[in-house]
């Protein structure tokens, strides 16, 4: 399975290509809408998204609400795109319209992919590169995600995300586990988050950010339940199905860090405080007493949730400026800029569960019968009943 995106920030759509789906999935444009309608919400954003209302169209691979086993090509249009047509249209411009309507970006934010992305391609025009670095991709992963959503949730996966931390405020989660638990108390929350009290310290820290032009991040979680034991690899590196949640993690647009179940805290920790003891009985099969590890080991699902959180820093799109240098001059500026998000970790949250969601889809895909829906759903359902006798 997998799936390509193209789009830049304020050009006409977002398009993603998904590829290795099974035929026979029932599926809806309301599927993926939910999610990116989930992914535009949360407090601290800026104006941009009141600018959008992101709908995907389903353009092929769908007919009469079933996949059809071809690729499926999904489109989300940019609002935003009217006040841009000129500056970011695909036709040439004569020199004098160029410097007109271009708006050239010349001073790359530290911590942004201006620079290395200019120097990578030879733009010295960094409008070329911000474009499409620009965290507005997320879109159709969230929609490739919301298409890999669908297929679990109807093989009995079931997957959330929450936020733990923002900005140094952290949720009190002890006791709430349950994917459902999760879904209710996190969608009830203005950031995402299953703590009352944390939530609203969390906004009054966004606030503060806002209030000084900086901008602030945070810790999402991802939890999902259903998932078979014996999925990923201990065999190879690169099927290590830890390691490609992982990548898939990192790769979302200003995330630095991933851990899974107790994650760092194992490095203070004795071996038998850190591994999950493991029962057996009729009606569940293996288990494990505790979940410490987080759903893995050996690079492989246990059966246990999948629990698996990513650290995001904070946007570097400052209001409040911070030191570079104009490629032109070469000389220091220190310049403010006209609209960021103060925080993205609610929506990024979401961006994440679909990362999840995308990864595990293709697992299955990858291990299982998979060229029709009622052949996958069987063959799953063969392997979580020899994996109970085993
Ligand atoms: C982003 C800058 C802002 C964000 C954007 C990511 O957009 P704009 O430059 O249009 O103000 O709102 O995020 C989205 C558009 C989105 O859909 O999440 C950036 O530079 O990364």
């Amino acid at each position: 399975m997998r799936y390509l995106t193209a789009g830049e920030s304020h050009g006409p759509q977002l398009t993603t290509i998904i590829e290795g789906l099974p035929a026979g999935l029932l599926l809806e444009a309301e599927d993926i809408n939910k999610h990116l309608a989930r992914r535009q919400k949360g407090y601290g954003r800026g104006r941009r998204m009141q600018i959008e209302t992101d709908q995907a169209q389903i353009m092929s691979g769908v007919r009469h609400g079933k996949t059809l086993g071809s690729p499926i090509a999904l489109v989300v249009e940019n609002k935003d795109w009217t006040h841009w047509t000129k500056i970011m249209g695909a036709e040439s411009l004569d020199e004098d319209a160029l410097d007109e309507v271009k708006r050239k970006v010349t001073r790359p934010r530290p911590g942004h992919a201006d620079l290395n992305g200019g120097i990578k391609y030879g733009h010295r025009d960094m409008r070329n590169v911000l474009e499409r670095s620009s965290a507005r991709e997320t879109t159709v992963r969230v929609a490739a995600g919301g298409v890999a959503q669908k297929l679990l949730n109807d093989l009995g996966i079931n997957i959330c995300c929450h936020v733990k931390e923002i900005g140094g405020v952290v949720a009190q989660t002890d006791g709430i586990t349950s994917v459902d638990e999760i879904k209710t108390l996190s969608e009830q929350s203005e950031v995402r988050c299953v703590d009352p009290a944390a939530s609203e310290e969390m906004k009054a820290a966004i606030d503060q950010a806002k209030k000084n032009g900086d901008s602030i991040g945070g810790v999402v979680e991802v939890v999902v339940e259903g998932v078979p034991a014996g999925l990923g690899s201990y065999v190879h590196y690169d099927r290590k199905l830890d390691a490609k949640l992982a990548a898939a993690i990192m790769s979302i647009n200003a995330f630095k860090g991933v851990e899974f179940g107790l994650g760092f805290e194992m490095a203070k920790r004795y071996g038998s405080q850190v591994h999950d003891e493991i029962t057996w009985s009729e009606e569940q099969g293996y288990a494990r007493k505790t979940n410490r590890l987080g759903g893995f080991e050996g690079g492989m699902t246990t059966g246990m949730p999948i629990v698996v959180r990513g650290v995001m820093k904070p946007i570097p799109t400052l209001y409040k400026p911070l030191e570079s240098v104009d490629i032109e001059t070469k000389e220091p500026f220190t310049a403010s800029i006209e609209r960021s998000d103060s925080c993205a970790v609610p929506a990024a949250a979401v961006v994440a569960e679909a990362a999840v969601a995308w990864e595990i889809a293709g697992a299955i895909i990858g291990q299982f019968e998979s060229d029709r829906m009622d052949h996958l759903q069987e063959s799953i359902e063969r392997y979580r009943a020899y994996t109970k006798e085993f």
